[in-house]
Parts: C-alpha cells; sequence; structure tokens
C-alpha cells in the first residue's frame, strides 16, 4: 500500500474553505483573462526535495524515514520510488514534475552504466506519465553531487571531468525530449570557485560558454522543441557561482553568442541571496525578453542561505504575477516548487500541506494580478510617468538624431525642468487594494 495512501486528493472547496487539505483558490480551469489558470501557472512538483532528501543537514541525520528511502539501489526501488511520486503528484493536483538524472535513479559506476539505468527508468515514467495524464515541466542532470565535479562540471580544470559532464548532460536531455518535457534546466552548481588563488576564471568561462553551445547544438540536433535555461544563483555551494544573476547571465549569453537559444529559470530565493528582490530578477529577465520558468520557492529573511522553502509572500508573488501577465506570460515554463519540508515535517500529510500551500498562494496571486491588470491604475501610471519619451524630443533622443550640442541648445532654449512625484505611497497603497 502506498506510503500517501490515507492521504486525499486535494479539492477546490473555495474562500471559506476552513479544510487545510483543500484549495482556497486554485481551480485549474478557471478562466484568468481569457486563459485557464493551469495554463498560465503550469506548477510543477520537484522529484529531489519530496522524494530523495532524507530530511538530513549538516548536523544530523535524515528525519523523515520514508519507506523507499535506504533500500538497495536498483531498479525495482527505484520504480517503487517512482509509484510513490507518482501516488503523491496526484494528491496534490499538480499536473507537472521535474526531475535531476540520480533522482530517478543511481546511475552506477560508469558512464555506461548510467544511461541504461536512466533509460531503465525513463520507460517506467513514459508508462506513468501516459496513464496519469502528468506531465514533465523540466529535466537536468546532477552535475554537481559526485565527488568528480568537486571543481566543477563544464568548469573543471580536467577536460575528463568536462566530457563526463557531457555524457550526463546528452543523456538527459535525450530523456527530457522523449518524455515530452518543456524545457531543459542547467543549474550551475559547481561552476564557480572557491578561491581565485587556483582559477583562472577567464578560461572556466570560456569552457561554460562552449558547453551551453554542445547543448543548444545538441537540442537542435535531436529536434527538443523545448527551452534551454540557466537557473542563475550567486553562490553556494561554491564561494562565487558564475550564474550570479540575471544580469550575469545575460552578459555571458550574450559573450558567447547564445542569446535566442538559451533563457532564464529565476528562482526567488535566488534572487534575494545575489541581494536583489525577486520581482526584480522577473523584472530585468522578462525586459530582455529571457524569462523562461521560475523556481518558486523562498530563502529565511535571517538567513543567508537556500532553505527552499514553499512561498508565502502574498504581495511579492501578486507583483510577479502582475508583471507576467502584462508581459504575455509563459511560454514553455511553468512554477515549480523547488521546496522542501522542514526537518521536523516528518508526516505524509506535511508534504501535501506545503504543495496545497504552495499552488494556493499562486492561484490568489494570479487572482490578484488579473484585478490589477483590469483596474489598469498601476499601468496607466507607469506609462504617464515615461509619456516624454514617446513624443517629441524623447523619441528623437532615443532614435539617435539628437547630439550632444542638439540637447544642450534644446535645453538651454527651455524652462529648467521642475521635480515631479514618483508617489510611491499611492502606489503602495494602490497594491494593497489587490492583496
Ligand atoms: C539549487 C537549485 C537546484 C536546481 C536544479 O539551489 O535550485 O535544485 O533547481 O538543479
Ligand atoms: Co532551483
Amino acid at each position: 500500500m502506498s506510503y500517501f495512501a490515507d492521504l486525499p486528493v486535494a479539492q477546490f472547496e473555495g474562500p471559506d474553505s476552513r479544510n487545510p487539505l483543500a484549495f482556497r483558490y486554485y481551480q485549474p480551469e478557471r478562466l484568468v483573462l481569457g486563459k485557464p489558470m493551469v495554463e498560465h501557472l503550469r506548477p510543477s512538483v520537484c522529484y529531489w526535495h519530496s522524494f530523495c532528501w532524507p530530511g538530513s543537514d549538516v548536523f544530523g541525520a535524515g528525519t523523515f524515514n520514508r519507506p523507499w528511502h535506504g533500500l538497495p539501489e536498483t531498479l525495482e526501488s527505484a520504480k517503487g520510488k517512482a509509484d510513490e511520486a507518482f501516488t503523491f503528484f496526484e494528491k496534490t493536483g499538480i499536473p507537472y514534475f521535474a526531475f535531476h538524472d540520480v533522482d530517478a535513479i543511481s546511475l552506477g559506476t560508469s558512464l555506461r552504466e548510467g544511461w541504461s539505468n536512466l533509460d531503465a527508468i525513463a520507460d517506467y515514467f513514459a508508462g506513468k506519465m501516459e496513464k496519469t495524464g502528468l506531465k514533465l515541466l523540466w529535466g537536468t542532470a546532477n552535475l554537481f553531487s559526485h565527488p568528480r565535479y568537486q571543481a566543477g562540471a563544464a568548469t573543471n580544470p580536467d577536460p575528463a571531468v568536462f566530457a563526463y559532464a557531457a555524457g550526463q548532460v546528452r543523456a538527459m536531455l535525450d530523456v527530457t525530449h522523449r518524455l515530452g518535457g518543456g524545457n531543459y534546466v542547467l543549474w550551475g552548481g559547481r561552476e564557480g570557485y572557491d578561491t581565485l588563488l587556483n582559477t583562472d576564471m577567464r578560461q572556466e568561462l570560456d569552457q561554460l560558454g562552449r558547453f551551453l553551445t554542445l547543448v543548444v547544438e545538441h537540442k537542435h540536433k535531436i529536434g527538443f522543441k523545448g527551452t534551454i535555461l540557466l537557473e542563475p544563483k550567486p553562490c553556494e555551494p561554491t564561494k562565487h557561482q558564475y550564474d550570479f544573476d540575471s544580469a550575469t547571465v545575460h552578459a555571458f549569453l550574450a559573450n558567447y553568442g547564445l542569446l535566442g537559444e538559451v533563457k532564464l529559470n529565476i528562482e526567488v530565493n535566488h534572487a534575494t541571496l545575489a541581494g536583489h528582490s525577486f520581482e526584480h530578477e522577473i523584472a530585468y529577465a522578462l525586459g530582455h525578453n529571457l524569462l523562461g520558468s521560475i523556481d518558486l520557492n523562498r530563502g529565511d529573511p535571517q538567513n543567508g542561505w537556500d532553505t527552499d522553502q514553499f512561498p508565502a509572500d502574498l504581495q511579492e508573488t501578486t507583483l510577479v504575477l502582475y508583471r507576467l501577465l502584462q508581459a504575455g506570460g509563459l511560454e514553455t515554463g511553468g512554477f515549480n516548487f523547488d521546496a522542501k519540508v522542514r526537518r521536523q515535517s516528518i508526516d505524509a500529510v506535511d508534504m501535501l500541506h506545503g504543495h496545497i500551500g504552495g499552488v494556493d498562494l499562486l492561484a490568489r496571486a494570479l487572482l490578484n494580478a488579473e484585478q490589477m491588470i483590469l483596474d489598469g491604475q498601476l499601468a496607466a501610471f507607469v506609462q504617464s510617468r515615461y509619456a516624454g519619451w514617446k513624443q517629441g524630443m524623447g523619441t528623437d533622443v532615443l532614435a539617435g538624431k539628437l547630439s550632444l550640442n542638439d540637447l544642450a541648445d534644446i535645453a538651454a532654449q527651455t524652462p529648467a525642468p521642475q521635480p515631479i512625484s514618483g508617489r510611491q505611497e499611492m502606489l503602495e497603497n494602490l497594491v494593497q487594494r489587490f492583496v
């Protein structure tokens, strides 16, 4: 019998429900600006935190004792874990999932063994996806846990490690394609440095650029129509990660000729670790046509590390959904919960609470954002603030029609401009009406 057998399938009961295992806002088919909620959100459960992590931390052992933990690493045990995972996915009402190669099955002790294990479990996943209708938001390869990757994968000083990583990514990209995945993610786990004393940064960036180019070439070779995504993070596990934030990755992609081929998977707490807000990272990515997908898990404001908690900030999520709706929404991406329950949340039902809360907050934020769009006041304010740039001298400046001399002459001939209020408090009050 499944570990999750006693859990109910989460259902929508409306905002007044007091049932902690019901959705109060998430109604997949509800139309939001003419499109079903689920298509706006494409929410996803991650395999690793819920089915692989045992609840350990640097000070102590795992606390979860799930029945599939600690079994011999065989195809049978990997299938058993998949059975539990898919049962859980169905209980959450969340239609997508995401996984790393090593989450699904042990890759054994050689590349060839890893490929054959991965192929076997991918077949099993395919059958379960067919039966349940669950879909793959993205696949990824774990290029950071094994000691061979201690000095990086693509950015390793040893080309043999680069090749090994290529072997792992090739297999997982093929599997993602085979399973109809919407995206393929590369999070640069140990692509960074711990000390510059032993690091040639430029050399390592060239390697990373080459690696990514190879991934893009392979994507086209096999006809994968999904999006290749990089996931920025400024630090942890390395002191400095090369994919620091959206703007850094933007520059990297431009340097290596990869703009248009690679987009971003932005994670809430990676933004805050970089000293930005989540909204900033989203706004930057949207502004440069770089937004691919989102990992909707937060950190803790008092901690400087990655706690991967389920989202809880309605205002922050609402503002992001507002920007997203304004920009026309996600294409192949979605909202993945790269989140884990706390180490003391040891019961099966805790996993359900985490996911229900996460997706319900997301749905509520979407509904708030819809109202903000329909209201239009915020957009109208911003538009009027920049209206000068849409006419006369403003458009001439941006079109390159005026020199520094021209502008100096114009400025000298017109009355000096007067400061105009930014109305921040009024706008903050306006947002409060919707959250
Ligand atoms: C690490 C992180 C990863 C990626 C996938 O902080 O977010 O789990 O999402 O490798
Ligand atoms: Co993530």
